[in-house]
């Protein structure tokens, strides 16, 4: 991780504790403006850490693959669900208790897979962590398998009965998280949108409607994306939801061009709650804010959150915030007037500037 940060700089200046927001910064600031400039050295300062935070919420995620279908499919995403496992419980130190996995055969893996993914054990596992997840929580659900569309209504194909997208968004609504993160990667999955869209939550799909029915490919981009950081497109050595579903969906696209075959699923993000999904979400069709500002690590390198006091913690959070309006205002960037956008950054890399200055002190 260190040395994708050091390639991003080529400076000495690539301390340890650097703060990871500098780096986000850098390919969008304009480097002409002496006070932004001022700024990003004082945030390169050996000694800042902001970005690397802290955790003021818990992460928990939840993994189904319904009926797989057949022995090469049930291999294929069974390999899927063991190597985005690895990734949320290694490099993305998520706590392995707090990753639930539902197959249709959980003899294939028995260390991983705590339930065969029925309807009823679905209903269970969320309804065991309903106690657990708090308000400020962060979950992430990731389906895959195949779906059904009737041309009304979603269906994931699960071991007997199953549930309609309308089920889904149930069952999950008793989880009082308000940072929801559900990938749908079925066929079909378009169809789900509508039913699992919500204000404040981040659903893709791997179509764009219930009516792309045939297999899909997404997933496993999606779970590439945060292997070995391939997704990192801004170097920062994080993956943000926003860059881990471009990747898929860039992925997805060169799979069928390579193939020589018609693009049968077209992967769409919604997180204005608006339930349109967009292939390319952006400020002028509303999506993408959240996504741009929403990670599956925790924004602390292990190791590292023992080293800080209680009021170093609070401060570090403050960053975090800082960090998450400049990600918002770059948002904007080309929507309001140059001055006014230039001005604004100013004071957010100034307030960044001085919090990295007091944390390092
Ligand atoms: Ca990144
Ligand atoms: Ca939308």
């Amino acid at each position: 991780m260190k040395g994708s940060r050091q390639s991003a700089v080529g400076s000495s200046l690539a301390h340890d504790l650097l703060g990871a927001c500098v780096f986000r910064l850098l390919p969008t600031v304009d480097c002409r403006l002496p006070t932004i400039m001022l700024c990003i050295m004082l945030a390169l300062s050996p000694g800042s850490f902001a970005a690397e935070g802290v955790e003021r919420e818990d992460r928990w995620a939840i993994l189904i693959v319904g009926v797989t279908g057949d022995a090469d499919l049930q291999k294929r995403y069974l390999q899927e669900i063991v190597d985005l496992h690895a990734t949320l419980a290694g490099p993305l130190a998520l706590p392995k208790e707090r990753i639930v996995v539902l197959f249709d055969d959980p003899s294939k893996e028995p260390d991983l897979i705590q339930y065969k993914s029925t309807m009823d054990n679905l209903r269970t596992a969320v309804r065991n962590l309903a106690d657990r997840v708090k308000k400020d929580d962060r979950v992430f659900v990731f389906i895959e398998g195949h779906g059904n569309y009737d041309g009304k209504i979603y269906k994931l194909n699960l071991v007997g009965p199953d549930p309609t997208a309308e089920d889904l968004s149930e069952i999950f609504s008793i989880l009082p998280a308000r940072h929801f993160i559900m990938v749908n990667a079925t066929n079909c999955s378009g169809g789900s949108l509508q039913a699992l869209s919500r204000e404040g939550r981040i659903v893709i799909t791997a179509t764009r409607s219930g009516m792309e029915k045939n297999q899909t490919h997404f997933g496993r981009f999606f779970v590439e994306a945060f292997q070995n950081n391939a997704a990192d497109s801004d170097k920062n050595s994080r993956i943000s939801i926003i860059e881990a579903f471009l990747f898929a969906s860039r992925k997805v696209e060169d799979y069928y061009n390579n193939e020589g075959n018609l693009q049968t699923e077209h992967p769409v993000l919604d997180d204005n709650g608006d339930a349109q999904g967009q292939s390319k979400p952006s400020p002028e069709n509303g999506d993408g804010l959240i996504a741009r500002m929403t990670f599956l690590d925790s924004g602390i390198e292990s190791g590292k959150r023992e080293d800080l006091t209680a009021e170093q913690k609070e401060m570090a959070l403050a960053a975090q915030e800082i960090e998450k309006q400049i990600e918002a205002l770059k948002y904007t960037k080309g929507k309001i007037p140059e001055a006014e956008y230039e001005r604004k950054l100013e004071e957010l890399l100034l307030k960044l500037a001085r919090i990295n200055a007091t944390l390092s002190k």
